[in-house]
C-alpha cells in the first residue's frame, strides 16, 4: 500500500501517520480536543450529548484507519467482493460496538469517569439509527457484522432515509407515529460529495442503429435526480478488518435546479423541484409484510439499485478485466424482492450501454445474483403494475418482456403439454392491470434462491415456487437459516453473562465460534454455578422493573416471571392469542379464592411492537392491550399476579434491556406464516425459554437444544389448510375458555366493546384465518405447564443454561459463511 505513494513524498506521508488514543489519558485529550475544537463547546458546559458526540468522534477516529486499510487491501488484491443489497439497515446504537470491536472500552470508561461521565449514560445519548421495519432489517445489520467480523470483502448498499422507522408514542392507550429525524448528528457517517450517480426516470424509448447496423435502445428525456453517497464504517470484531455501508441519499441534478426559473421569478417552483428530488429518500416505508405499490416506493428501488449498480460496475471496470469475469469479482445479493430492478439494471448496462449480446449479458447477470425470500404471506409478495413500469421505466419493462419471453420459450420446451405452466410462471401477471411479478423476475435472475429456515424453505418449494423447482431443479434452491450476532446480542446486551460465560469457557473465544458455548453443559449441575446464573437474570430483570418504573410508572415485582412478546404487531404473530390469554388469567383469578391465589404463580406479561400506521387491525391490538392493562394492574384483586404493560417505542436500543430480562418470550405465528424469526434466538441465547409454535426457527432451535427445553403448541403447518377450509363462514365454534374472554371483551370490561369487535369477530365470525380459536387451548394448557415449571427454580435455570449451551448453531457468522460457500464464492481476504 504505502508504495503507491510517490517516492519524495511517501516519508512525509508515512511518519506523519495518526494512530489515535492508546491509553486513557491520549483518549482524554482526544475527547477534550473534540469537544472544544470540533464541537466548539466550552468543557465547562459539556454535557452528556457533547460528552457523547466527543466520544463517538475519537472512537471514529480509530475505526477511519481500519477502514482506509480494509479497502486499499481489497482493491490491490482484487479480490472478489460481495454486495449486499437491501432496503432496510436497522443497525441501532453504533458506539458500544465501535468500543468493543477497537477493544477500548475499558480505556473510555475510565477516562469518562475522569471527565465527569458515567459510560452507560454516554451510550445512551445515541440515536437509533433505525432504517428499517423488523427482521429483516435487523437480519441485514447482523450480517455486515459478521461479514466483517469474518473479513468477506463486503458491502452493504441502501437508502440514507432522512426519517427512519417512525417512533411510537402511547397516548390513551392508542399508537400515535411521531417523525424519526436521527441525522441532528450523526458521527458516523462520510458525506462523498465527489461520488454521486445520476438517476433517469421517466422519458421514452427510441430505437436507433449504430455503426455496425445493430438496433440500439436509447432511453431519452424525462428527468434526473442525483444521488450522493454516505459512507458508514463496518466494523469487524478482533480483527482490523472494516467495511462499508454506502447509503445513497437524493437531491435534485445540478442542472435540475433550475436557475433560468430562478431568474426569472420562479424561485418557488424551482425550490419545489428540489423538494421532489429529495423525498425519494426522505422515508422508511413503514410496513413489515404488506406490499402497497406506491410509485414513490418503486422510484426509491430503481434509485437506490441503479446508483448501486453504476458504483460496483465503475469499480469493476477499474481492473480492466474482461465483462466474463464480472461474476468472478463481485457477487450481489438480493435482500427480498425489493433490489430486483438491479437484475434488469444490470441486463440494461451490459446490452445497452457496454454493448454486450443478449445471451453473453444475461449469463453474468444470472451468476452475479442471488436471492433472498423472506416471506411466503400472499399480501407481501411485490407486484407492480405494467403501466407504471412503462411510466417511470420504459426500457427497463422492455427488457423484463424480453427476458419472459426468453424464459418462457424455455419453459415452453421442457413443458411443451403444460399450457398452464406457461401464465402460471409467467413474470408478467395477466390481471387487469397486467403486474410485474418481482418475486419470478428475482428467481429468473439469480443463480441461487434462499428461504431463511428450514420449514420456510421446505414452503417456498412446494408452494408459491413449486413450478420453477420443475424447471429449474432442486438445486437453485436452497436454505440458510438465519442467525444473529453475538457481540451485540449476548456481548453488550448481556455483560455479565458473557462475562460468567467467559469465565467458564476460555474466554471471549466463544465470541469468535459460537458453537464453543457446548462447554457450559458440563456447568448444568454446578450450584454455584446456577446460583450465579440466576443472579444475573434476576439483576437484568431488576434492570428492566426500573426502566418500566420510569417510563410507565408502574412497579413490577422482578421475582415474577417475565413473559414477553416483541416484534411488530401483525394477526399472523398473534399477540391477539397473547392477550386473549391474559384476560384468560385475569378472569381465572377473579374466580379464585384467597387461598387460591397465594399459590398462583406471579407473571407480568410484556408486549412491545409497532404497528404499520395503516393497519388498522394492528392498532385494535395495542389498544385491547393497553386497556387490559389499564384495568388488570390497577385490580387489587390482582396485585403482583399479574401486570401487563405495553412498552412504547419497541426498537434494538431497548430490545438490548427488554431481551435479557425474559424468562419466557412467546413466537407463537400460525404455523407456515413466520419465516424464520430471529428474536426467539435472541431471547435463548440469553438464558430465556420459549413458547412457540412449530413455525420457522423455532423448530431448528427446538431441534439443537431439545424439545425438553421449549414449550411447544398448537397446529402442525401441514394441517394449517384444512382447518382453514373447515372454518366455515359465518360463526364459528369457539370453545367455552375463549368464550368467556370474549365475553368480557364484549361486556366493556376492557372499555368501549365497539372498539374490539372486529378482533373478536375476526376470530368467530370471519373464518378465523390465523386459527386462535384452534390454538387457544393448547396455548392455555402450555402457560399452565409454564406456571408449574417455573415454581422449580434449580430446573428452570438448568433448562435455561442447557439451552444456551447448545446455541452455537445460531451465530450469524454460521449463517454468512453459509451463504460464502454455497451462494457466494467467496473467501475471506487475510488480514
Ligand atoms: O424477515 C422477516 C420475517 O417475517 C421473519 O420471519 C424473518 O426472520 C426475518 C429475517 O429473515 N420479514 C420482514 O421483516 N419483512 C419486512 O420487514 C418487510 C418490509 C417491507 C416489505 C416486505 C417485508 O415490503
Amino acid at each position: 500500500v504505502e508504495a503507491s505513494i510517490p517516492e519524495p513524498q511517501r516519508e512525509a506521508w508515512t511518519k506523519n501517520q495518526f494512530d489515535g488514543f492508546k491509553n486513557k489519558d491520549e483518549f482524554e485529550k482526544e475527547v477534550v480536543r473534540h469537544v472544544e475544537t470540533t464541537l466548539a463547546r466550552s468543557m465547562f458546559n459539556c454535557d452528556d450529548v457533547a460528552a457523547y458526540s466527543a466520544t463517538a468522534l475519537a472512537f471514529r477516529d480509530r475505526l477511519i484507519k481500519d477502514w482506509n486499510k480494509t479497502q486499499q487491501r481489497q482493491t490491490f488484491t482484487d479480490s472478489k467482493r460481495i454486495y449486499y443489497l437491501s432496503l432496510e439497515f436497522l443497525m441501532g446504537r453504533a458506539l458500544d460496538n465501535a468500543m468493543l470491536n477497537v477493544k477500548g472500552k475499558d480505556i473510555a470508561k475510565s477516562a469518562l469517569d475522569e471527565l465527569g461521565f458515567r459510560i452507560e449514560d454516554i451510550i445512551g445519548q445515541e440515536n437509533d439509527a433505525a432504517l428499517g421495519n423488523g427482521g429483516l432489517g435487523r437480519l441485514a445489520a447482523c450480517f455486515l457484522d459478521s461479514m466483517a467480523s469474518l473479513n468477506y470483502p463486503a458491502w452493504g448498499y441502501g437508502l440514507r432515509y432522512r426519517y427512519g422507522i417512525f417512533k411510537q408514542e402511547i397516548i390513551d392507550g392508542y399508537q400515535v407515529e411521531v417523525p424519526d429525524y436521527w441525522l441532528d448528528f450523526n458521527p458516523w457517517e462520510f458525506p462523498r460529495h465527489d461520488v454521486t450517480v445520476d438517476i433517469q426516470f421517466y422519458g421514452h424509448v427510441r430505437k436507433s442503429q449504430d455503426a455496425n447496423g445493430k438496433t440500439v435502445a436509447n432511453w431519452e428525456g424525462g428527468e434526473t435526480v442525483t444521488a450522493v453517497a454516505y459512507d458508514m464504517p463496518i466494523p469487524g470484531y478482533d480483527t482490523p478488518s472494516t467495511n462499508n455501508l454506502r447509503l445513497w441519499s437524493s437531491k435534485a441534478a445540478s442542472g435540475e435546479f433550475d436557475f433560468q426559473k430562478f431568474n426569472s421569478g420562479e424561485y418557488e417552483s424551482s425550490v419545489a423541484d428540489q423538494q421532489r428530488a429529495e423525498t425519494i429518500s426522505a422515508v422508511l416505508y413503514p410496513n413489515d409484510n404488506l406490499d402497497r405499490g406506491k410509485e414513490l416506493r418503486l422510484k426509491q428501488q430503481y434509485f437506490w439499485v441503479a446508483a448501486s449498480l453504476y458504483d460496483i460496475v465503475r469499480r469493476f471496470k477499474k481492473s480492466k478485466r474482461a465483462w466474463r469475469e464480472f461474476p468472478d469479482q463481485v457477487a450481489i445479493q438480493l435482500n427480498d424482492t425489493h433490489p430486483t430492478l438491479a437484475v434488469v439494471e444490470l441486463q440494461r448496462i451490459l446490452i445497452d450501454k457496454e454493448g454486450l449480446e443478449w445471451d453473453e449479458a444475461w449469463a453474468i447477470v444470472t451468476a452475479t445474483f442471488g436471492y433472498t425470500n423472506h416471506t411466503v404471506l400472499p399480501e407481501a409478495l411485490e407486484k407492480w403494475p405494467v403501466g407504471l413500469f412503462q411510466h417511470l421505466l420504459p426500457r427497463h419493462l422492455q427488457i423484463i418482456y424480453d427476458i419472459n419471453l426468453f424464459f418462457l420459450q424455455s419453459v415452453e420446451k421442457r413443458f411443451p403439454d403444460d399450457r398452464d405452466m406457461l401464465s402460471r410462471v409467467s413474470i408478467i401477471e395477466e390481471s387487469q392491470p397486467k403486474m410485474v411479478r418481482m418475486a419470478y423476475l428475482a428467481i429468473v435472475g439469480s443463480h441461487k434462491v434462499n428461504g431463511v429456515a428450514e420449514l420456510h424453505s421446505d414452503l417456498i418449494q412446494t408452494t408459491i415456487f413449486k413450478d420453477f423447482v420443475k424447471i429449474y431443479g432442486a438445486d437453485k434452491f436452497t436454505n440458510v437459516t438465519n442467525g444473529i450476532t453475538p457481540r451485540r446480542w449476548l456481548h453488550q446486551a448481556n455483560p455479565r453473562l458473557s462475562e460468567l460465560i467467559a469465565s467458564k469457557t476460555g474466554g471471549y473465544d466463544y465470541l469468535k465460534d459460537l458453537t464453543t458455548l457446548n462447554k457450559l453443559e458440563q456447568y448444568v449441575d454446578d450450584k454455584a454455578f446456577r446460583k450465579e446464573w440466576a443472579e444475573i437474570k434476576y439483576a437484568n430483570k431488576v434492570r428492566l422493573a426500573k426502566y418500566i418504573k420510569s417510563t410507565l410508572d408502574i412497579t413490577v415485582n422482578p421475582a415474577a416471571l417475565f413473559d414477553v412478546q416483541v416484534k411488530r404487531i401483525h394477526e399472523y404473530k398473534r399477540q391477539q392469542l397473547n392477550i386473549f390469554g391474559v384476560i384468560y388469567r385475569y378472569l381465572q383469578i377473579k374466580e379464585m379464592s384467597a387461598e387460591e391465589r397465594k399459590k398462583q404463580a406471579p407473571r407480568v406479561s410484556i408486549f412491545g411492537g409497532k404497528a404499520a400506521p395503516g393497519y388498522w387491525m394492528a392498532k385494535q391490538i395495542i389498544h385491547l392491550i393497553n386497556n387490559v392493562g389499564s384495568v388488570v394492574n390497577k385490580d387489587p384483586d390482582v396485585g403482583d399476579l399479574l401486570k401487563v404493560i405495553f412498552l412504547e417505542d419497541y426498537n434494538v436500543s431497548k430490545a438490548e434491556i427488554i431481551i435479557p430480562a425474559s424468562d419466557l418470550s412467546e413466537h407463537i405465528s400460525t404455523a407456515g406464516t413466520e419465516a424464520s424469526g430471529t428474536s426467539n434466538m435472541k431471547f435463548v441465547l440469553n438464558g430465556g425459554l420459549i413458547i412457540g409454535t412449530c413455525d420457522g426457527a423455532n423448530i431448528e432451535i427446538t431441534r439443537e437444544i431439545g424439545q425438553e427445553n421449549i414449550f411447544l403448541f398448537g397446529t402442525l403447518s401441514e394441517d394449517v389448510e384444512d382447518l382453514r377450509h373447515n372454518h366455515t363462514y359465518g360463526k364459528h365454534a369457539v370453545d367455552s375458555g375463549l368464550q368467556k374472554v370474549f365475553d368480557a371483551i364484549t361486556s366493556g370490561k376492557f372499555g368501549d366493546a365497539n372498539d374490539f369487535g372486529a378482533l373478536v369477530s375476526a376470530v368467530r365470525d370471519h373464518g378465523d384465518y390465523y386459527l386462535v380459536s384452534d390454538d387457544f387451548q393448547s396455548y392455555i394448557d402450555t402457560q399452565k405447564m409454564v406456571d408449574e415449571e417455573y415454581k422449580n427454580q434449580e430446573e428452570w435455570v438448568s433448562k435455561c443454561i442447557r439451552s444456551v449451551a447448545r446455541m452455537g448453531f445460531f451465530s450469524s457468522d454460521r449463517c454468512i459463511n453459509e451463504y460464502a460457500e454455497e451462494i457466494w464464492n467467496i473467501e475471506p481476504l487475510a488480514v
